[in-house]
């Protein structure tokens, strides 16, 4: 029985474990990758394990989340993340040079290799052919120290591309499309790989697309094959010596087959407030649009800004509406400057901001009072625009563009002529933004430039004998990171201050959340079903470490965040029966009877229920090698024991 390309890459990376879904495995990670948002933890943690350079092959740090400088703190981090790359040996990417995964897809992006990156879109290296996955910044630590990066063998999806797109519909209709079928769940211990005669169709700018939005399926990655499309696009950013093709296996065995023919495919939308909660854009015709903005690490190729440039020749935006544009990297921006298309997005009246993620992540460019704003981002969520009754639509750049000359959700297919865009043979080459570690003879000489918002990671103590504590929330189904820990620009610029951040927890679902915990000193978290669904940012688990949060027990779990609470030292458990949710209560008295000693024996864990008197059973399933991470109270205590 043959390979699927997946299990090839991770076949060949194979550290521990067999490849059996479900079970746990242990890859060699070839690549690195932080933005600074989650880049300043993941290199404190890295600090703190005492490992003086990196032992991946190749290890980057990009400035692109916190580039609104408000204040001093995202400056600080920057410099932070600057000395730490020149001492360790990683590239560092200035600010201003563009989004983490548009720039490692032009400049590092390798066909073959592994990548982690602290950030759920890391798979856009799919789009090439990389094995990638989004990880808490802890594992990203671990595995720029060398250590490898564990996943549990996820089951193999195979998306059958037939057929060609029709004019005016875009990869990310493809990638809706998917969303629709599957929805934000439907990927959950999966890698989703695509194939088919329609993949030949496609150039890796819309490959990365539909990889990149993955992330919004829950599965684990994506990945497209390494081919003749790949080769011209390495070759094209002078780097087709590092090309190898890559192919499935004729005989691989999937475990499930999702056929798309890509000449149905209509342009689609996904409404407020879910990624999968997807609508033809015929059905929205005519609603008006108060803004829109194009860019973030979904759409933001030089292919995207072309598309939307030729669309707004010589014509301007609608005056009911605010356009922003932010192309995804310095060679992308600088293009478009040399080409004359930027030109013509300026006197159509686009709103230019830096290559950075931006009003994605809430910095900036939050919508009016219940505005409705489309983005050809990835995600709309509730309030991570910044305002909390805004209403987000995710659509590609072509019915972006085209409803911003209209005032209204536009069919793009209405514009007429097909568009016709030839991407360059050679792309602009210019990594002066790029800087190089120092030499290691010279690292030692390189002093940590420290701020004062940067703070320790916070202590964590070994796993008790007993658990009691009271519950101090009970959420609904796809609470998503967002919620537990929000971003955007008041709050981003903490995220080096974990005590300062968790005053924020939780607070879109429940102001009181922080005092609560503080008073109480510890509690217990319930959840339902999909819980921390979203980014990757191990925030979402360290500030309830710090509030206090033993364990969180819900229906089930999105992959990072369960990782990212196991590193943390917190319990993420699930009830055996999934209507047990409904037998605890906000302020129940809870308590896991010898947890340490039923986790240590791999005994099944009960909770008791000391307020109703009931007793619940509830499934754990970890490894051996989370089991000792708990015991011993999170990743960094676990490394040190191993020390
Ligand atoms: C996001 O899109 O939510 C982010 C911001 O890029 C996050 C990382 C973060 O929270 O810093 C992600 O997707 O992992
Ligand atoms: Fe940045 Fe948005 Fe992409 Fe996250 S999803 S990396 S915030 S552009």
């Amino acid at each position: 029985m043959g390979y699927t390309l997946a299990q090839k890459l991770i076949s060949s990376h194979l550290l521990t474990g067999e490849m059996k879904p479900g079970s746990e495995i242990g890859l060699r990670i070839d690549q690195t990758l932080t933005q600074d948002a989650t880049g300043t933890m993941a290199y404190l943690e890295f600090e703190a394990m005492g490992v003086p350079r990196v032992k991946t092959e190749l290890s980057v740090a990009y400035i692109d989340h916190n580039t609104l400088q408000t204040g001093f703190e995202n400056a600080d981090d920057h410099l932070y993340i600057q000395s730490v790359c020149k001492k360790h040996g990683l590239y560092f990417s200035r600010p201003g040079n563009g989004i983490c995964h548009q720039v490692h897809l032009e400049r590092f992006g390798i066909p073959g290799k592994t990548l982690i990156g602290s950030d759920s879109h890391t798979p856009t290296g799919g789009g090439i052919g990389m094995l990638a996955f989004g990880a808490g910044g802890l594992d990203v630590a671990v595995a720029m120290g060398g250590g490898p990066y564990y996943i549990t063998m996820p089951r193999i999806v195979f998306i059958n591309l037939k057929g060609r797109l029709q004019p005016w519909v875009a990869a990310k209709d493809i990638i809706l499309e998917v969303l629709r079928i599957m929805s934000v769940k439907g990927g959950v211990g999966k890698i989703i790989e695509y194939g088919g005669e329609g993949v030949k169709t496609l150039s890796v700018p819309e490959r990365a697309t539909i990889t990149n939005m993955g992330a919004e399926l829950g599965a684990s990655t994506s990945i497209f094959p390494s081919d003749d499309i790949t080769r011209e696009f390495m070759r094209a950013q002078g780097r087709e010596s590092d090309w190898v093709e890559l192919q499935p296996d004729a005989d691989a065995v999937y475990d499930q087959i999702i056929d798309i023919d890509l000449s149905l495919l209509r342009p689609l939308a996904a409404c407020p407030h879910s990624p999968d909660n997807i609508k033809p854009i015929e059905e929205l015709e005519g609603i008006p649009v108060n803004q829109i903005s194009i860019g973030s690490c979904t759409n933001s190729s030089l292919l995207d800004m072309l598309k939307v440039a030729q669309i707004l020749k010589g014509k301007t935006v609608h005056p009911d509406v605010s356009l922003s544009i932010a192309p995804g990297s310095k060679q992308v921006f600088n293009m478009l400057a040399m080409n004359g298309a930027l030109a013509e997005l300026i006197a159509a009246g686009a709103r230019i901001l830096e290559s950075a993620c931006g009003p994605c992540i809430g910095m900036g460019q939050s919508p009016n009072s219940k505005g409705v704003s489309l983005r050809t981002f990835n995600r709309n969520f509730e309030g991570r625009s910044g305002t909390a009754d805004a209403q987000i639509y995710l659509v590609s750049p072509e019915t972006a563009a085209a409803s911003a000359l209209y005032g209204v959700f536009t069919d793009p297919r209405k514009l007429g002529e097909p568009l016709k865009i030839d991407l360059p043979d050679k792309f602009l080459i210019n990594d002066n933004m790029i800087i190089p570690p120092a030499p290691e003879s010279e690292a030692d000489m390189v002093e940590i430039i420290r701020g004062p918002n940067i703070k320790p990671f916070p202590q964590t103590t070994p796993l008790p004998e007993e658990i009691q504590a009271k519950v101090l929330l009970k959420v609904g189904d796809n609470i998503t990171t967002d919620h537990i820990m929000p971003a955007g620009a008041k709050i981003l610029p903490l995220r080096s201050n974990i005590p300062a951040i968790s005053m924020h927890c939780f607070v879109r679902c429940d102001e009181e959340f922080p005092a609560r915990c503080t008073t109480e000193e510890k509690g217990i978290i319930i959840g339902g079903s999909n819980y921390g669904q979203g980014s990757s940012r191990e925030h979402a688990a360290l500030a309830p470490l710090y509030l206090g949060i033993k364990a969180v027990i819900a229906k089930s779990f999105a992959r990072i965040h369960v990782a990212n609470l196991i590193n943390a030292g917190i319990l993420p458990l699930t009830f055996e029966n999934e209507s047990d949710y409904d037998r605890v209560s906000m302020w129940d008295e809870l308590a896991l009877p010898d947890v340490r000693e039923r986790l240590k024996k791999g005994q099944a864990l009960i909770l008791k229920n000391q307020t109703t008197g009931e007793t619940l059973p509830l499934s754990s399933g970890f490894s051996k090698r989370q089991t000792d991470i708990l015991l011993a109270g999170g990743l960094l205590n676990y490394t040190k024991e191993q020390n």
